[in-house]
């Protein structure tokens, strides 16, 4: 009976993508969302999860890739050298070693978890040069396929198995050269052979002996799953200083599934979450109401529109490539540059049940577009002239200086964040719409949002499923002290409250929940 019992649960838990090794984040505290700190120094990040994120309800922090890399001085240094591995020491732009180690112990700490970008497709670029011209001075060549540090060589990539002419991935429609090719030059790891599945496992142990929760893994179209599968199959369980015994580390992968292409999310659901960038893509897509597109279809958003499950997903606005045009998602992505679109994307991604969210932070750079292309999306992270990365400044308004954007502080990026705190698990209920930009929902009786994308004003009667009382709205201000800083929602006994929002608005949306209630 107890076995019977056990194989119903775990039939559930595949079946809800819930709970199951490597999908299940360990997120602690009932926190729910990501933030990715694009760029931040080690340093940064422990003091941000003491000072911000663990007070504010952020679950964890995805940070840049902390294996040693090639150093690019032309362009000067730009934030993809980090995407050029030549070794598996664990210092870079971002900080040492040591405190890497501290910013781990002290976000854990707090509750607040690591999970790190595991760039482990390939190592530098053929063309990469030779000598120590790396984040900690290791030896590398790059001609020669060298990388004594680790130590790979020549016969650790993919050169032989590669069929096209210039080595490098030529064609998205052949499964063979995504996979077994230089992704634009890279050196291309050889994942069937054991000793380099021994040593990339041995890197991602390392870390996870070290604290963090899991991993972002870059470019895992361009690795066979079942590949990925048996190097994931060698991981270690969370250190138990900070988890639970048995935990797996949380897995996202990416891969880029926007249709059109062989190769397929799907394939990648069994072993982790997989990054679901149509979400961004039609989103932005939605709100600029390109193609006669309203926020009235977001009625049926999520499976129906043709992403995975929302189990297996894990979605964002805007990521660290679509936010500068590489990668893929194209014009319709919403970011900073737009702050007022961009944040109502962000308030409804984060009011939605679908998929588990990440927040993105950027820095400024000198954007200069060109016949739809910026000529400057290499720019590095705001920096001294000898290259390394400036701290984070903190001003009085609680934003960031010096070029750092810190998304993650806007006030109605960070209460929506809580709002999703708030709501997890609660069904989306209380569906209205004006079959047009005007929308409203609830989370069962704990939150309710409604917002105004069209070009009048919004004055409703709604249904809230909230208990009667007043309630503050967490966009226009917040409640603090059992005060609200901005707009007052009065919910009448019969669940019923009344909204004006003006198209003109700084931002023309409102939320409520449970724990802003007067
Ligand atoms: C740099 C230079 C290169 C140079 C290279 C080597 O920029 O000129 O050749 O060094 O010297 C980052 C940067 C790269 C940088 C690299 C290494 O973005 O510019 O190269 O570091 O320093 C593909 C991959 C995906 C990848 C994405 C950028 O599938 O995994 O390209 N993202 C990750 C990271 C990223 C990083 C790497 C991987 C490498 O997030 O930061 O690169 O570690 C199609 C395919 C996608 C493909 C895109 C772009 O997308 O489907 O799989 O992504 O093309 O090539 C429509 C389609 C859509 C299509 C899109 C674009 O929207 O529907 O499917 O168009 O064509």
């Amino acid at each position: 009976m107890k076995m019977k019992m056990k194989m119903k649960m775990y039939i559930l838990a595949v079946a809800f993508g819930i709970g199951l090794a490597q999908h299940n984040s360990h997120t602690k505290h009932g926190r729910t969302s990501i933030v990715h700190l694009f760029e931040w120094r080690w340093a940064d990040i422990a003091q941000e999860c003491e000072r911000y994120l663990a007070p504010n309800g952020y679950g964890g922090v995805q940070i840049s890739p902390p294996s040693e890399n090639i150093v690019v001085t032309k362009p000067w240094r730009p934030w993809w050298e980090r995407y050029q591995p030549v070794s598996h020491n664990l210092c870079s732009r971002s900080g040492t070693e040591q405190e890497l180690r501290d910013m781990i112990t002290r976000c854990n700490a707090v509750g607040v978890n690591i999970y790190v970008d595991a760039v482990i497709n390939h190592m530098c670029s053929a063309g990469g040069g030779e000598g120590r011209h790396s984040t900690c001075g290791s030896y590398f060549n790059a001609s020669k396929e060298e990388f004594p540090s680790v130590p790979f060589s020549e016969k650790d990539f993919n050169d032989k198995k590669c069929k096209t002419q210039s080595g490098n991935i030529e064609n998205y429609q052949d499964i063979y050269q995504v996979r077994d090719c230089r992704l634009v030059g890279l050196l291309d790891l050889a994942h069937r052979r054991e000793h380099v599945r021994g040593k990339v496992a041995n890197y991602m142990n390392a870390l996870i002996d070290m604290g963090v929760a899991g991993f972002r893994v870059d470019a895992c179209k361009h690795m066979w799953p079942e590949d990925l599968r048996t190097i994931y199959g060698r991981l270690h369980n969370l250190n138990t200083a900070w988890f639970p015994p048995g935990s797996k580390p949380f897995i996202y992968q990416e891969v880029i599934d926007l249709g059109g292409e062989p190769i397929k999310a799907c394939e990648y659901y069994e072993m982790g979450r997989v990054t679901e960038f149509k979400y961004g893509a039609r989103l932005g897509t939605v709100i600029r109401k390109w193609n006669g597109e309203k926020l009235s279809d977001l009625r049926t958003w999520g499976e129906d529109w043709g992403f995975m499950p929302s189990g297996k997903a894990l979605v964002f606005v805007d990521n660290h490539d679509n936010q500068r045009g590489h990668g893929a998602g194209g014009m319709s992505i919403l970011t900073f540059w737009e702050p007022r679109l961009y944040r109502l994307a962000m308030g409804f991604m984060l009011a939605h049940p679908y998929g588990m969210t990440r927040v993105m932070s950027s820095y400024r750079w000198n954007r200069h577009i060109v016949k739809g292309k910026d000529q400057n999306d290499w720019m590095g992270p705001p920096s001294f002239p000898d290259g390394s990365t400036k701290p984070v400044p903190v001003t009085q308004e609680g934003g960031c200086g010096d070029e750092w954007v810190c998304e993650h502080r806007w006030h109605q990026i960070r209460n929506m964040v809580i709002f999703r705190n708030v709501v997890n698990g609660q069904p989306l209920c209380n569906w209205w719409d004006n079959r047009k930009n005007q929308i409203a929902f609830g989370r069962g009786d704990r939150g309710f949002i409604v917002i105004n994308n069209d070009d009048w004003a919004l004055d409703e009667t709604l249904s809230t499923g909230l208990a009667g009382g007043t309630y503050c709205d967490v966009i226009s201000g917040q409640k603090e002290g059992g005060r609200c800083t901005g707009k007052q929602v009065v919910v009448g006994r019969d669940g019923k409250a009344h909204f004006r929002i003006s198209n003109s608005d700084t931002d023309p949306f409102v939320a409520i929940h449970t724990d802003s209630k007067l």
